[in-house]
């Protein structure tokens, strides 16, 4: 299609041809005027035409994009993966079992995402992945599954890229690392407690299946397929008692971010407090980010009282009754 103002000349020439051209500037100016005015409206008609005929000929493919709604009124857990992190472990020297500066790196990440997204009020991290929980009643991008699923994982990955050259200072990143993703409904509380149960009890039997392997292997000089082999079929109690009677470690010493694992609650604090120094003691981070906080005001306009929530780092039993019963409102609607 021709672009809009091209001037068509011979269409319609003027009588007297080029003699007449030459006499009569001003006349000729005044009928390109004219012919340039109709080009512009008859390539507007056309651009009108093929602009509708995106519309209705071309916009069916929006059909092909399924609504993907989130069930309503039922828990939302999101958990995210590091892909390929035995070998990414591997390749940047991660310190084993545990290695403090990549835990706490990952802790960073989910903080950085809970700041963004208030929906969030608890997450549970270990080893490369971190479970997420929304509050029931959650209207999150109208709980669109792919557009949650999709930025949060984004946004945790971009957190732990950007901010690796804090925790690993002297390990440069070799490649990208990714996270996978995925969202699970849960119909009752009950079922969530078990999960987060669940993710904890594993914390545990790899924490401990773990700490046993590598003394073993670091200490004990046994290769890796002979620990493989020690460890075959024992029960947790021969674990503790090879720690401790082999290597002189009390699995119970071990910190407890190792054996518990990693607990983001938003903890409300008044204005008074220092929230930012609660925050950098329970990040345990070696350049802790300043909280997010929602303030609330409360009381009568004259004296308000600021209520900060920041979101706090805890090692503790999610197990238990004890966690959820200080906690009410994270499993409320
Ligand atoms: N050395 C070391 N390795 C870790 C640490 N955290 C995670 N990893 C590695 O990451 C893996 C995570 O498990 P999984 O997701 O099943 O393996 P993936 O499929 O390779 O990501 C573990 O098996 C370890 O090899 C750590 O702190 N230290
Ligand atoms: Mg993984």
């Amino acid at each position: 299609m021709p672009l809009p103002g091209v001037v068509r000349t011979h269409r319609t020439p003027p009588r007297g041809g080029l003699a007449q051209i030459r006499s009569q500037p001003l006349k000729i100016i005044t009928y390109v005027a004219r012919l340039d005015k109709r080009a512009i409206q008859a390539d507007l008609e056309g651009l009108r035409l093929a602009i509708s005929m995106a519309g209705s000929r071309f916009a069916y493919v929006r059909n092909f994009e399924l609504p993907d709604p989130l069930l309503p009124e039922t828990y939302m857990v999101l958990r995210i993966d590091g892909h390929a992190f035995h070998r990414l472990s591997a390749d940047h020297d991660f310190a084993k079992p545990n290695d403090e500066r990549a835990l706490q790196l990952m802790d960073h990440a989910a903080r950085d995402v809970m700041n963004e997204f208030k929906d969030i009020v608890l997450a549970f991290g270990e080893s490369d992945e971190y479970s997420f929980l929304f509050r029931k009643s959650t209207a999150l991008y109208n709980r669109r599954e792919a557009k949650i699923l999709s930025t949060i994982t984004s946004l945790f990955t971009s957190s732990y890229v950007f901010n690796w050259p804090k925790y690993l200072p002297n390990t440069p990143l070799k490649y990208c690392p990714s996270f996978d993703g995925r969202i699970i409904l849960y119909p009752s509380p009950t079922i969530v407690r078990d999960y987060f149960s669940w993710r904890q009890a594993d914390t545990h039997i790899n924490n401990l299946y773990n700490t046993v392997f590598w003394a073993l292997v670091l200490q004990g000089g046994q290769t890796t397929t002979e620990a493989h082999a020690t460890l075959r079929s024992t029960v947790s109690s021969t674990k503790h008692e090879i720690l401790f009677s082999q290597y002189g470690i009390n699995y119970n010493d071990l910190p407890a971010r190792y054996r518990k694992g990693s607990v983001l609650v938003r903890t409300e604090v008044n204005g008074e407090a220092d929230a930012n120094a609660t925050d950098a003691q329970s990040l345990e981070s070696p350049s802790p980010i300043p909280p997010t906080a929602t303030e609330v005001s409360q009381g009568s306009k004259k004296k308000k009282e600021r209520i900060r929530t920041i979101v706090e780092l805890l090692h503790c039993d999610i197990i238990g009754d004890d966690f959820w019963n200080a906690r009410q409102n994270l499993l409320a609607d």
